[in-house]
């Protein structure tokens, strides 16, 4: 870099996400819209020039404007279009809104979100206007609790399980155990499937592998799958697919109209994962 585009660089407001203690991902900041300190965790908003708004979780990318849609649909739609009938699906996490917006483009009858950090439904509500209308739509059910109680507390059973959480620290912590899988087990319908974020391959491929072993002991069916999400660490995310009967491949009808990543052959393609993922797993 020239000396003159340091000096350039130096004045300007910018965030950064630490992939590791030596290297990450920085972030222009054009302006910046929020910043507060919840019971649970730091919550920023602020606008950049190229991915639009970003929202950040204790220094961790959660969403942008311009690149949320990888995440989301990939999140929900594989899991949707293998489902035999799904209804009533449940969200933990994913206060943002995101998760609903793809889940609702089904014709399900209800979804139920469960979100331990009001504020993040606060802020969505006012910086995301393009994810939070989910949050108000007439089939959602929205309730402020900790998913891990939620799971381990509730009698309801559910036909798909969606977990959006962070990263394995601070209150996500929880959600990536074996303990939180075992209650999510037992709240799931006997055709039921999880979909869960499962961290970036790349840098947190051992805690990919543990969750692997546990998951083996828990479900029939424990499927990886991966997608590109350009701002989250390493550029490609890890998903898992649960399951005690339904095969992740079985596509069931058409996929809604309007999605900007996932198509049939997208779900299938992100099945088949590179061999430094998939050795870890065996
Ligand atoms: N939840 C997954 C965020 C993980 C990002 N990790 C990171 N940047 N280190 C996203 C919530 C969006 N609904």
């Amino acid at each position: 870099m020239t000396q003159e585009k340091k000096t350039q660089r130096k004045n300007l407001l910018e965030e950064k996400e630490y992939h590791t203690p030596s290297n990450g991902l920085f972030f222009q900041i054009k302006k910046p819209l929020f910043g507060r300190e919840s019971r649970y965790q730091r919550i920023e908003v602020f606008e950049n020039p190229y991915f639009g708004r970003v929202l950040m979780l204790d220094g961790l990318v959660q969403t942008t404007e311009r690149d949320e849609f990888f995440y989301h649909e990939m999140l929900v739609h594989p899991a949707l279009m293998v489902h035999p009938r799904p209804r009533s699906p449940l969200v933990i996490g994913g206060g943002d809104g995101g998760v609903l917006k793809e889940i609702l483009r089904h014709p399900v009858e209800t979804v139920c979100l469960v979100e331990i950090d009001p504020l993040v439904i606060d802020v969505s509500k006012e910086f995301f206007p393009w994810l939070s209308p989910a949050l108000k739509d007439e089939r959602t059910e929205l309730l402020i609790s900790d998913g891990k109680e939620f799971v381990r507390q509730t009698e309801r059973e559910f036909d798909i399980i969606f977990v959006d959480s962070s990263d394995p620290v601070g209150p996500s912590a929880s959600l990536h155990e074996k303990n939180f899988f075992t209650h999510l087990k037992k709240c799931l319908r006997k055709d039921g499937i999880i979909a869960a974020q499962a961290g970036s391959p790349f840098y947190q491929m051992d805690s990919i592998r543990k969750k692997n072993d546990f998951l083996k002991s828990l479900f029939k069916i424990v499927r990886f799958y991966s997608s590109p999400v350009p701002t989250y660490p390493g550029g490609n995310w890890a998903f898992v697919f649960l399951s005690d009967s339904v095969q992740p491949l079985d596509i069931k009808g058409n996929p809604p109209e309007g999605l900007k990543y996932y198509n049939p052959d997208i779900h299938r393609a992100a099945f088949s994962l590179p061999n430094f993922f998939k050795e870890k797993l065996d």
